[in-house]
């Protein structure tokens, strides 16, 4: 599917997708920003939360929960510790690679052009396309680590995956609670790592908001604090930030404000803004290291 030109409810404007890519071309922007969910790493066969036969639809039948969060809540880890384990036997994503999407971040950042990545993904696939560690904010944690969710003790993540893979739950050697990978379920806060990382939103000249539904607070709070004089790019295969108080809350404004909708999947329109910088040949280069 090609990349559709349109903008937040109201008709194209290809003068701002212009602009954009003469600024790429210009070298303009220095502080790329990107804002993104588990809609960029669909295509590398993970599946994300919301879609048809997403995670929320297929855990919500299995277990035969009342509401689709309720599986990632850590209250019911804390009462049915043995549903996550048996997911996880299931959700293998250590051979997974990076998307299009993911090698263009990287690619981003070897011509250093890159200021951060916010993303709420726990896959780690930023790293497997190129990008350093310290340019990464993990906003809902990752699956590289294990600890315990009460007092944040630290385990070994390969003892965990025994654990799974025996049906065995693991648990806390000091308060008792079983332990699982350092991801954040709902209920549980952020890591700090978020909270010092979240100004560097403010240097962002250009922001790509990408493959998120824009539900999770206070994550969906960033897109609110770029700066109103640089670029929103959002790109995803569906409006997003409609719910709330009003049909457009996170105040995405086509009329005013610096703002551009893409309508599609998140690796082809990757390969369209490529293409129309004329970095495609680079880019090939580049991805022949990663994949
Ligand atoms: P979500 O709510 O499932 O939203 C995904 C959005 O991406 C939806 O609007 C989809 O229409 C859109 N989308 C899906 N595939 C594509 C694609 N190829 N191109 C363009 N758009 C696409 O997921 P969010 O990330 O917004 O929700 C936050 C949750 C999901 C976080 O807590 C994550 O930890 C969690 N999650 C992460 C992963 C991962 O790490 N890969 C996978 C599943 C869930």
């Amino acid at each position: 599917m090609g990349a559709k030109l349109q903008t937040l409810g109201d008709e194209s404007h290809p003068e701002k997708y212009k602009e954009i890519i003469d600024g790429l071309k210009e070298n303009k922007f220095h502080n790329i920003t990107f804002i993104t969910g588990a809609g960029i790493s669909t295509s590398a066969g993970i599946p994300d939360f919301r879609s048809r036969g997403g995670l929320f639809e297929q855990t919500q039948k299995k277990y035969g929960l009342s509401s689709p969060e309720q599986f990632f809540h850590i209250n019911l880890f804390y009462k049915h510790p043995e549903y996550f384990y048996d997911f996880c036997k299931g959700f293998n994503i250590d051979h997974c690679k990076p998307t299009i999407t993911h090698l263009f971040q990287g690619f981003l950042f070897q011509k250093k052009l890159l200021n951060r990545i916010f993303t709420q993904n726990i896959d780690g696939l930023e790293l497997k396309g190129g990008c350093p560690r310290n340019k990464v904010t993990f906003a809902h944690g990752t699956i590289t680590k294990a600890s315990c969710p009460e007092c944040l003790k630290v385990y070994d993540l390969n003892e965990l995956k025994n654990h799974i893979d025996q049906g065995k739950i693991m648990y806390c050697t000091d308060d008792g609670k079983p332990i699982k990978p350092s991801v954040v379920f709902y209920g549980e806060s952020l890591p700090q790592s978020f909270f010092n990382e979240f100004n560097d939103i403010k240097k962002a000249d250009l922001t790509f908001i990408m493959g998120t539904g824009l539900k999770v607070f206070p994550f969906n709070r960033l897109p609110h604090e770029v700066s109103k004089d640089s670029w929103r790019v959002l790109i995803n295969r569906e409006k997003v930030g409609g719910a709330w108080f009003t049909t457009n809350w996170f105040g995405f404004d086509v009329e005013t404000k610096k703002d551009l909708f893409l309508e599609g999947n998140t690796d082809d329109v990757v390969m369209k803004i490529l293409e129309d910088c004329g970095w495609k040949k680079e880019f090939e280069d580049y991805k022949a290291n990663y994949v």
